[in-house]
């Protein structure tokens, strides 16, 4: 697995975004494409209607690495950013 040594991250906190991972890769190939982030953000939130445009840019500052799909250290670091800007915004 890829080095997430450095990220500040509770290991429970860790094993929790680990296993949503595994549960929105329906195909199990280690990757989420657009369609299974799709499925897993209407999951997490219900149905919403979010559009296209949105899915798009939300890959598109996910996967740093541009293959067209997410990994698990995209996913993580994706998490942790939105957990960081969470609590910037508490302040
Ligand atoms: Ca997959
Ligand atoms: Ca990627």
């Amino acid at each position: 697995m890829a080095c997430i040594g450095n990220m500040m991250m509770a290991d429970k906190e860790l094993n929790e975004l680990q296993n949503q991972f595994m549960k929105m890769d329906k195909d199990n190939d280690g990757f989420l494409s657009i369609e299974e982030l799709k499925d897993g953000v209407k999951s997490a939130l219900g149905d919403v209607f979010l559009s296209q445009d949105y899915y798009d840019q939300m890959l598109l500052a996910i996967d740093t690495n541009q293959d067209g799909k997410i990994d698990l250290t995209e996913f993580l670091t994706a998490a942790q950013n939105r957990a960081r800007a969470l609590s910037v915004s508490k302040l």
